[in-house]
C-alpha cells in the first residue's frame, strides 16, 4: 500500500531518549542485535517504534517482557499504549538480522566481507527498533563483537580489544546518523589540532592494499577542517574522526557522527587511476560530508521535508570550499552547467518539486537536484541579498540559536531576519515554489538613458499552478561599445511580475551583462545579436556571464543548425578570437570551446517551444564541430602540444585546467587527424585524466577496438577504473552502435549489475547519450527498462534514482512518446515493484 506522508501531518515525539544502548553480535547471518533506550515522557501519546525486516526476539519495559503481537501485521510498527507506560522507563529489545541478503544497502549489510552501515533516510530500522526520525536525537553507547580485525562506530572509542569494541558518542543525534563499520582494513592515520588546541585522530580507512591510494583523501579532509575553522569558525567535536572507503554504496558518501562512509570511487585516487574531475569530486565530497559535522549533525533537520536544510547549506559549503581551494570562476561556471543539466530539467518536468516539498511516498526519492544544487542557489541567493556581514551574522545566530536541535526552514529564515532585520515572508517562495521562473529582458535607448524592462512567469508544476512574483536578485553590468565597463556590477531585486529599472547618462548604448555570477536560478529570454554576445565574449569583466555570452551564441548556431539549417560562422569567428589568447587562462578557455550538449540544446529547443529531433541534434552538433576544428586546425594543434603538462602529474586546479584545455582541443582535432593524436595520447599518457580523454575520442572516431583491449588488460583488477570502461563506451559511441554495445557489455562476467557502481556505469552511460537513449526505434527505452526490472528487486533505491532519465519523455515527437510510455508501463505493471520505483514512475507518466 503507498502512504503519502504530509509536513503539515509533523507531530512531536512525546518521549525523549536519555541514552541509547545498542550491543551487536555480527554475522552475515543472524546479526544479533540488543538495545536499550532510557526514554522519558515529554508529551501525551503512546510509544511507537519503527521496524523493518527485523526477526524479533524480545521486548520488555524496565525488564518486564512485551507480547510480541504489539507488533503491527505488517511488521513495521509497534505500538506500546501510553497506559503501559511509566513517565521513565527503559525499553529493551532483541532482534535478529542478516547482512549477507540485504541487497539494497539500506541498514545493516555485507560490502566486500566488511560489515557496514547506511542508515540516512530510514535504514536505521533495518537494524532494530526505534523512533527512527530525524527531530529524536540521543547519545549512543555501542559495543561491537566480531573476529574482523577492526570495529568502528560513532563517537569516541572507549576500548577497543580483541573482538570487542566499545563506542560512545556524546553528542544527541538521531538514528539516521548512526554507524557501524566491522572488517580488514587498513588506515592512512594522521592528525589535526583544533582552533582551540585539541588533538584530533584521523583515520581513513581502506581495504589493504588501497593505501596508496587513500592520501589524497586525507588531505582533502584536513583542508577541510581548516577551512571550516577558518571560513565559520567551526570546530570539530570529537576525539576521532574515521572516515571508511566501501564499495558497494548507493550514493555518494554518508556523514554519520565521526565516522563517514564514502563510496570508494570518492576516496582512491592515484594519478594513474583517477582523473582531475575524480580529484575534485573528492576533495568536494569530503569537505561535504566533513561540514555536516555542524551543518546537519550538531543542527540537524525536524522532519525529512526540511532535508535541503541540511542539503543545500552544506552543498553551498562545499561549493565555497571548492572555490578556495580551485578557482572560483571555474567552479561557478561548472555549478551552474550542472544545475541547468539536473536540476532545471527536473524543474521542467513531472517531477518538478520545490526545494521543501511538503508531501511524499518514499522520501529516498528526495535526494534531487532540487534539494541539494537548489537548494544551495536559494542560500548563494540569500547571501546576495543580505551581503557578506549579513551572511556571517545569521550563520554564527543559527549555530548559537540552533546547536543541538532538529529545525525547520523557518528557523533558518528567521535567524536571516533576526540578524539583518530584513522581511523575508516573500522570499520564502524559494523554498516552497517549484519551477525555474523565467525573466524576460527588453530594452529601451534614448539620449543616453537605458530602461530594462524585466518580466518573471514560471509555469505551472505539480499540483502547483499559481505561481506568484519571487524576489529576484538581478547581478548586472554595463559594458560599452568599446568593451569597456561602464556600470560595475550593481545588484537589482525585483520583486513584482514586472518591473524596470532606469540607467541614466550613458554615453553609448552599451551591452548588458546579465545575472552576472548567475545570481539567480532563473532562465533568461532576451533581445541580443550575435555581435553583443561576441563583445561580451570578448570583454565582458564577469567570469561566468562572459563564459554565458559564448555558450549562448553556440547554443543559438546550434538550435539554428538543428531545426532550420546553417549557421555558427559568428560562434565560430568568436572562438578564433578566443583561441588567440587561451593559454593565459586555459580551464576557461576549455570551458568556451566545449559545444552545448545534445541534452541542453533539446532542453532549449523544447523551452522554445519545439519537439527537439535527437538525430537532427546530434547531426548539427558534430557538424559545428566539424567547422570549427577544421576553420582552427593550425591554432588547436599548436595549443594541444603546448598544454603538455610536463612533470609529475599534480592534482591541482592549474595542472587540470591546462589538461582539460589539451583535451578540449584534441576532440575537435580528432575530427580530423584520423585520430591520430588520440592515439598517440592514448598510448602515451601516464595519467588517467589524459587516458580517458584519449579513449573517449577513439571510442567516438570508431577506432577503439585496440585501445580497450590494453585498457581492460591493464586496470581488469581494478573495479573503480573498470567502471569507467564500462561507462566511456555507451557513452561515446555512435548512437547506432550505443545500444548494441551496451547489451554486449551487459553480457560480460564481470558486469557485476548488483553493485551500484558498476551497473550506473553502463547503464547511464548509454542514458547520457542523448540520440542513443532516445533512439527513434525505442531500444534505448527498452534495454534501460528491463536492466531497471531486474534491479529493482534487488536495490529500489538505486532503480528509483535512475528512473529520472524518464524525466524529459514527454517533450519528444509522438513515436518516441509512445516508445517511452510502453517501456515505462513495462515497468509500472511489474509484479512486486518497490514502492521507491513505483513513486518515480507513477510521477513521470502522470
Ligand atoms: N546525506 C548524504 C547523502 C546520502 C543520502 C541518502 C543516502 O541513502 C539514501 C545515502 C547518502 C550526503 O548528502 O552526502
Ligand atoms: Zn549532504
Amino acid at each position: 500500500m503507498t502512504v503519502t506522508q504530509y509536513l503539515a501531518d509533523w507531530r512531536p515525539y512525546p518521549f525523549e531518549i536519555a541514552e541509547t544502548r545498542l550491543e551487536f553480535d555480527l554475522a552475515p547471518k543472524g546479526t544479533r542485535v540488543r538495545s536499550q533506550i532510557d526514554f522519558r515522557r515529554k508529551g501525551p501519546g503512546d510509544l511507537v517504534l519503527d521496524g523493518a525486516g527485523l526477526r524479533t526476539q524480545s521486548l520488555a519495559i524496565d525488564g518486564k517482557p512485551l507480547d510480541l503481537s504489539l507488533i503491527s501485521k505488517d511488521d513495521e510498527r509497534l505500538v506500546v499504549p501510553a497506559s503501559a507506560l511509566p513517565d521513565s522507563f527503559t525499553f529493551a529489545a532483541e532482534v535478529e538480522i542478516d547482512p549477507e541478503m540485504n541487497t539494497a544497502l539500506e541498514g545493516l549489510y555485507l560490502s566486500g566481507g566488511m560489515f557496514c552501515t547506511q542508515c540516512e533516510a530510514e535504514g536505521f530500522r533495518h537494524i532494530t527498533w526505534y523512533p527512527d526520525r530525524p527531530d529524536v536525537m540521543a547519545p549512543f553507547r555501542v559495543t561491537i563483537r566480531s573476529d574482523k580485525p577492526v570495529l568502528l562506530s560513532n563517537g569516541n572509542p572507549v576500548s577497543r580489544g580483541q573482538g570487542e569494541a566499545v563506542w560512545h558518542d556524546p553528542w544527541p543525534k538521531p538514528a539516521y546518523l548512526f554507524a557501524l563499520v566491522a572488517g580488514d582494513l587498513v588506515a592512512i592515520p594522521d592528525s589535526f589540532t583544533t582552533m582551540s588546541g585539541r588533538k584530533v585522530e584521523l583515520n581513513v580507512w581502506v581495504r589493504p592494499g588501497d593505501q596508496d591510494r587513500a592520501g589524497y583523501a586525507m588531505e582533502s579532509l584536513i583542508r577541510s577542517m581548516k577551512w571550516d575553522e577558518e571560513t565559520y569558525g567551526r570546530e570539530y567535536d570529537l576525539d576521532v574522526f574515521n572516515l571508511v572507503a566501501v564499495d558497494d554504496f548507493n550514493m555518494g558518501a554518508m556523514e554519520n557522527k565521526g565516522l563517514n562512509i564514502f563510496n570508494s570511487k570518492l576516496v582512491l585516487a592515484s594519478a594513474e587511476t583517477a582523473t582531475d574531475g575524480d580529484y575534485e569530486r573528492i576533495e568536494g565530497v569530503i569537505g561535504h560530508e566533513y561540514f555536516h559535522n555542524w551543518t546537519g549533525n550538531r543542527i540537524t533537520c525536524r522532519d525529512w521535508f526540511q532535508l535541503c536544510l541540511k542539503e543545500g547549506l552544506t552543498v553551498f559549503r562545499d561549493q565555497q570550499f571548492t572555490s578556495d581551494m580551485r578557482s572560483a570562476a571555474v567552479k561557478r561556471i561548472h555549478d551552474v552547467q550542472t544545475l541547468r543539466a539536473r536540476q532545471f530539467r527536473e524543474d521542467a518536468g513531472p517531477l518538478a518539486h520545490p526545494p521543501r516539498p511538503d508531501n511524499y511516498q518514499e522520501i529516498n526519492n528526495f535526494y534531487t537536484a532540487t534539494v541539494y544544487e537548489k537548494g544551495a542557489e536559494v542560500i548563494g541567493m540569500l547571501k546576495r541579498l543580505v551581503g557578506e556581514d549579513g551572511y556571517r551574522k545569521a550563520l554564527d545566530l543559527y549555530f548559537i540559536r540552533h546547536d543541538g536541535q532538529a529545525c525547520t526552514i523557518e528557523d533558518w529564515i528567521k535567524v536571516f531576519e533576526d540578524a539583518t532585520g530584513r522581511d523575508l515572508t516573500q522570499f520564502k517562495r524559494w523554498y516552497t515554489d517549484a519551477g525555474t521562473p523565467r525573466l524576460t529582458l527588453s530594452e529601451d535607448w534614448q539620449d543616453g538613458r537605458l530602461t530594462l524592462h524585466f518580466r518573471q512567469e514560471t509555469a505551472p508544476t505539480p499540483g502547483q499552478p499559481q505561481k506568484p512574483p519571487r524576489v529576484i536578485p538581478i547581478a548586472l553590468g554595463l559594458i560599452g561599445p568599446n568593451g569597456d565597463e561602464v556600470l560595475p556590477t550593481t545588484v537589482l531585486e525585483m520583486t513584482e511580475a514586472s518591473q524596470s529599472f532606469t540607467f541614466d547618462g550613458l554615453g553609448a548604448r552599451p551591452v548588458v551583462s546579465l545575472l552576472r555570477g548567475f545570481s539567480a536560478p532563473v532562465t533568461v529570454a532576451r533581445e541580443i545579436t550575435a555581435d553583443e554576445q561576441a563583445l561580451l565574449l570578448a570583454h565582458d569583466t564577469d567570469p561566468y556571464a562572459r563564459w554565458q555570452a559564448g555558450h549562448d551564441l553556440a547554443l543559438d548556431a546550434l538550435i539554428f543548425r538543428a531545426t532550420s539549417g546553417t549557421g555558427g560562422a559568428e560562434f565560430g569567428q568568436a572562438i578564433g578570437g578566443l583561441l588567440t589568447d587561451a593559454a593565459a587562462d586555459p580551464a576557461f578557455a576549455a570551458l568556451c570551446l566545449s559545444l552545448p550538449g545534445e541534452e541542453e540544446i533539446a532542453t532549449t529547443i523544447a523551452a522554445r517551444g519545439g519537439v527537439p529531433d535527437p538525430d537532427a541534434i546530434r547531426t548539427a552538433r558534430e557538424a559545428l564541430a566539424q567547422d570549427i576544428a577544421t576553420a582552427h586546425e593550425a591554432e588547436l594543434a599548436r595549443l594541444y602540444d603546448a598544454m603538455e603538462t610536463p612533470g609529475p602529474y599534480r592534482p591541482d586546479a592549474e595542472g587540470a585546467g591546462r589538461r582539460s584545455l589539451r583535451l578540449a582541443c584534441l576532440g575537435l582535432l580528432t575530427r580530423i587527424d584520423g585520430a591520430a593524436r588520440a592515439q598517440v595520447l592514448f598510448n602515451s599518457a601516464s595519467n588517467m585524466t589524459e587516458r580517458q580523454g584519449a579513449l573517449e575520442c577513439l571510442i567516438a572516431a570508431g577506432k577503439d577496438t585496440e585501445a580497450l583491449a590494453a585498457f581492460a588488460q591493464e586496470f581488469g583488477s581494478n573495479r573503480l577504473v573498470m567502471d569507467k570502461w564500462f561507462m566511456v563506451q555507451p557513452l561515446r559511441a555512435t548512437p547506432d552502435q550505443a545500444v548494441a554495445r551496451a547489451r554486449d557489455l551487459a553480457e560480460r562476467a564481470d558486469f557485476d549489475w548488483k553493485n551500484p557502481n558498476r551497473f550506473r556505469a553502463l547503464i547511464s552511460g548509454l542514458c547520457a547519450n542523448h540520440a542513443a537513449f532516445h533512439a527513434a526505434d525505442g531500444s534505448g527505452y527498452a534495454f534501460t527498462v528491463d536492466w531497471l526490472m531486474r534491479l529493482d528487486p534487488v536495490n529500489p533505491q538505486t532503480t528509483a534514482r535512475m528512473c529520472s532519465a524518464f524525466e524529459t519523455w514527454t517533450r519528444y515527437d509522438a513515436d518516441r512518446q509512445a516508445h517511452a510510455k510502453a517501456a515505462l508501463g513495462r515497468l509500472a505493471a511489474m509484479k512486486g515493484l518497490s514502492r521507491n520505483t513505483s513513486e518515480m514512475v507513477t510521477r513521470i507518466l502522470a
